[in-house]
């Protein structure tokens, strides 16, 4: 049987955060709001609410690469999002997935640690993380805390990342501007309004998710990251008050 495409269809590989704020369900709800078909598998499980990450759960390397070939045998996918890797079994899993599929628009999201501080990465997972996976990334997107954690300017040596975008404003509650930085030194400022919210749980995994949307959508990078974004903007300017913590941002502002 032929493969049938209705339109685009986006690949999340990241964690699973049942208060729907991070992880796959981030990305996922991101791609819909961009009219993108999203299918995902899970690297791990979390135990976690908008209060904070209380334990992490890493799928069996076995299953997931079961997941990963189930859907590449039935989707054309256009574009794959990586985020939460959590170990570096899973992450051996999803290199071997990348390097065997040829995939045109690859976006990496070098989570590390939550941001209420929980490790969401081992140390081993980190080193596959550098030599085997950011090499494959059309384009990655740490936050400033990761981009030093990974060696900072380093990154864009030769055989490193082929794009960084190194985001804002994580940690400190709005979106104040981004970088965009690719190999022979270009560096573009990218400028973001500062929003006032508690409302920020999820920004790195919905930013690099419609980062992948853009791109899919036939944006050229730097429109791309100008699109995402607005778009992050956007839902953290939308978000409703939600839990007790950090809640998520609203990835249907364009419909409320
Ligand atoms: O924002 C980083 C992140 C990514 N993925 C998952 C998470 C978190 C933070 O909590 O839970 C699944």
């Amino acid at each position: 049987m032929g493969r049938i495409t209705g339109g685009p269809v986006c690949l999340s590989i990241a964690g699973f955060d049942p208060s729907a704020g991070a992880g796959v369900l981030a990305d996922l709800k991101t791609m819909s709001a961009y009219g993108i078909y999203g299918v995902s598998c899970i690297t791990a499980l979390t135990v976690q609410s908008t209060a904070g990450v209380s334990a992490v759960h890493p799928v069996e390397p076995a299953v997931l690469r079961a997941m990963l070939q189930e859907l590449a045998d039935d989707f054309q996918i256009a574009g794959v999002k990586i985020g939460m890797l959590a170990t570096a079994e899973v992450a051996e899993a999803v290199g071997a997935f990348l390097e065997s599929g040829r995939f045109a628009t690859i976006v990496l999201d070098p989570v590390l640690r939550s941001s209420s501080g929980a490790e969401l990465l081992s140390e081993a997972g980190r080193h596959l993380l550098l030599e085997r996976l950011i090499p494959l990334a059309t384009v990655m997107t740490p936050n400033r805390e990761e981009y030093k954690a990974l060696g900072g300017e380093a990154l864009l040596a030769a055989g490193g990342a082929r794009a960084v975008v190194v985001t804002g404003g994580d940690s400190d509650g709005g979106t104040a501007h981004d970088w965009l930085m690719t190999p022979g030194g270009r560096r573009l400022r990218v400028e973001g309004a500062s929003v006032q919210t508690t409302s920020t749980h999820g920004t790195g995994c919905t930013f690099s998710s419609a980062l992948l949307c853009e791109l899919v959508l036939g944006r050229d990078l730097e429109q791309a990251v100008a699109g995402a974004k607005r778009f992050v903007t956007e839902a953290l300017r939308a978000a409703r008050p939600m839990g007790r913590g950090r809640g998520p941002v609203e990835h249907f502002w364009g419909r409320i």
